[in-house]
């Protein structure tokens, strides 16, 4: 099937005679696991991004919107700056990097509760090939000390010329007010790209297969969830107050990634299924039905032909 034939919102373009509004894009971007799509989600104020404890987990930039009277501020999460081990992550890594360049700000976000180490150092690298405003989040603060601010700032201070460096908490919500008006000042005045009630860009089909992948990575551990990929086999959408019918595919490596995924008896796809589908509801506005299946398709973070048809680049 084809994406984005539903999709939520398509820019309608910018529109005349909002004078003294501003608008424009922000890159989040950074090392993987630094709380770059928590922090959009909260920045959006809705779950537009997956976010897991596992790092490397956005796979695709993605967009985010916030519209406030004044300004509009459409956010693009990355996938986190690594050094690539197969296509897959060598396709992350490109398309992150290049969202940098489409930006009018770009803002490296940082986990502070960790010590610098050498993807904090890759992430520098790319920063400092930014050629529009920079600003820092160093993220986490909920549960970093002083100590570990100060060596961050510190960090920062020898690699970097940030404009600005704040304190984030994206999980607590904390320190985002004073982080969207820096970022709304260095927006170009403009009217907005997006209309009022838009969240994202993203088709519903691609919030399905995500909310999906989601949910399989939390219940599974080591390197079982990097090597699932969902992929949307029917979305067959109902009548009026009828169930939409979705059967995904749960892509993995090996048979034995397989033998976890579905668990004993069924037990753990029967749970990524309950675990999935009120938050799909949501998106879709009605009762879905969904049917999941797990195929082993070996190796598919490096075959090129897979990837393309599951992540194909913008
Ligand atoms: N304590 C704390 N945890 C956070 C905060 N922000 C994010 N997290 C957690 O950090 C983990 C990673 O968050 P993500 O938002 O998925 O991180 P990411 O930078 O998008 O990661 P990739 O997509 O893998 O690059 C999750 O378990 C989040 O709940 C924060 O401010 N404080
Ligand atoms: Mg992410």
């Amino acid at each position: 099937m084809t994406e984005g034939t539903t999709a939520v919102v398509q820019p309608t373009g910018p529109q005349q005679g909002m004078p003294g509004h501003r608008s424009g894009f922000v890159a989040l971007f950074g090392p993987p696991n630094s709380g770059k799509s928590t922090l959009l989600n909260a920045l959006v104020g809705a779950k537009v991004a997956i976010t897991t404890p596992v790092p490397q987990t956005t796979r695709s930039p993605l967009r985010g919107i916030l519209t406030l009277p004044h300004a509009q501020v459409v956010f693009v999460d990355t996938p986190g700056l690594h050094r690539p081990r197969h296509k897959l992550g060598e396709q992350m890594v490109r398309e992150a990097r290049k969202a940098l360049e489409d930006v009018d700000v770009a803002l490296l976000v940082l986990d502070a509760s960790r010590t610098p180490g050498e993807e904090a150092e890759e992430a520098a690298q790319a920063a400092r090939g930014v050629r529009v405003p920079l600003l820092v989040a160093l993220n986490k603060r909920d549960v970093a000390t002083e100590e570990d601010m100060g060596t961050w700032e510190r960090w920062l201070a020898q690699r970097l010329h940030p404009e600005e460096v704040l304190r984030t908490s994206a999980l607590r919500g904390d320190g985002l007010d004073g982080l969207v008006e820096a970022l709304v000042r260095r927006l170009p005045e403009g009217p907005p790209y997006f209309t009022a009630d838009d969240l994202t860009d993203q088709p519903v089909q691609a919030l399905v297969r995500e909310i999906i992948r989601e949910k399989a990575m939390e219940l599974t551990r080591e390197e079982v969830p990097h090597a699932i990929a969902v992929e949307l086999e029917e979305f067959r959408k109902a009548e009026e107050g009828g169930v939409t019918y979705i059967r995904a595919t749960l892509h993995v490596e090996r048979p034995s990634q397989k033998k976890i995924l579905v668990g004993a008896g069924g037990r753990v796809i029967r749970e990524i299924g309950r675990r999935a589908r009120p938050e799909v509801e949501a998106w879709v506005g009605g009762p879905v039905y969904l049917d999941l299946w797990v195929k082993v398709t070996e190796d598919w973070r490096r075959k090129e032909g897979f990837l393309r048809r599951l992540y194909p680049q913008r």
